[in-house]
């Protein structure tokens, strides 16, 4: 058994365990509205538990390919809320999909249980900021940034460039009093990476098993399943599974994603059968 303590919650982390997006970046609910959209955010939450969900991730940046930077007030703004309203209804653990030092602290006091950077604690104040709240972090590997980082990616050696980034972030996390065993590590599906990138990357979760960590995967609905189908992000389940699944078996096990159900019962199901062995 692996347990690992989110704030006051606990999880075994040799079984999956799936993560559902919440985004409240204010084009993600089209009514409008403080108030509406904090309302279509805990409906949405809600849903998601019920569907099995072991973290909710709440994310109010867009760090999609291109997009601008949002201010340390706006973050603040979307994110607090939605933290607060989570904590105070449902039985979860809250990830705070964030780079922002501020956003940690508050969110760590309303009751969040796991601080999620795709910057990896690269800002200024983050690390220190992280290590203050006690919870666990999640390190993801980004080439660039959102602004930049998918014209034309391109990498010396792939799998060494983001295990050595990694460690080197490991490393600076611990040195700030973050413990080993609170550190998660995530590859960046789409953050500065070619479809060979994202697949080999997703091809090697072992190798970053093997260094001692568990492995969050995130790539739910992203371009990599688009190219790879030539679908729509609203037509990308199937292919996102297979992805999953796909690490799963190298030993993934935290699973970012929009469609809780599905994955839910495919883990639970792709469990059972790892598990047995004497019939
Ligand atoms: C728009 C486009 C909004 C893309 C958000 C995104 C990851 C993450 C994201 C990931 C971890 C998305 C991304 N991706 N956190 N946050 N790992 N740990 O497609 O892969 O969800 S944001």
């Amino acid at each position: 058994m692996s347990v690992m303590k989110f704030g006051d919650k606990s999880l075994d982390l040799s079984l999956p365990h799936v993560m559902g997006i919440l985004n409240v970046t204010p084009d993600s609910f089209s009514d409008g509205g403080q108030h509406n959209s904090l309302e279509a955010a805990l409906r949405q939450a809600e849903k998601m538990l019920e569907d099995g969900a072991s973290f909710i991730d709440i994310g109010g940046e867009s760090t999609r390919p291109g997009a601008a930077e949002v201010s340390e007030q706006e973050e603040l703004d979307r994110v607090l809320p939605a933290v607060e309203a989570i904590a105070q209804r449902f039985d979860t653990i809250i990830s705070v999909d964030t780079s922002t030092p501020s956003v940690m602290l508050e969110s760590a006091k309303l009751g969040a249980g796991l601080i999620n950077d795709v910057r990896a604690l690269e800002r200024d104040g983050a690390v220190a900021a992280a290590a203050q709240t006690g919870l666990p972090v999640c390190l993801m590997h980004m080439r660039g940034t959102p602004k930049d980082m998918q014209q034309s990616p391109s990498y010396d050696a792939l799998i060494e460039d983001v295990e050595q980034y990694l460690l080197e972030r490991v490393a600076i996390a611990e040195a700030a009093g973050i413990q080993r065993e609170q550190i998660l590590l995530d590859p960046g599906i789409g953050f500065g990476k070619s479809l060979v990138h994202n697949a080999t990357l997703l091809n090697y979760t072992q190798r970053f098993v093997d260094l001692g960590f568990e492995v969050l995967i995130g790539v739910s609905r992203k371009t990599m399943i688009g190219d790879i189908l030539g679908v729509p992000v609203d037509q990308r389940l199937y292919g996102t599974m297979g992805a999953n699944a796909s690490t799963y078996l190298k030993g993934a096990r935290i699973f970012r994603v929009h469609d809780v159900k599905p994955h839910v019962d495919m883990l639970k199901v792709m469990h059972q059968i790892e598990e047995s062995r004497n019939a």
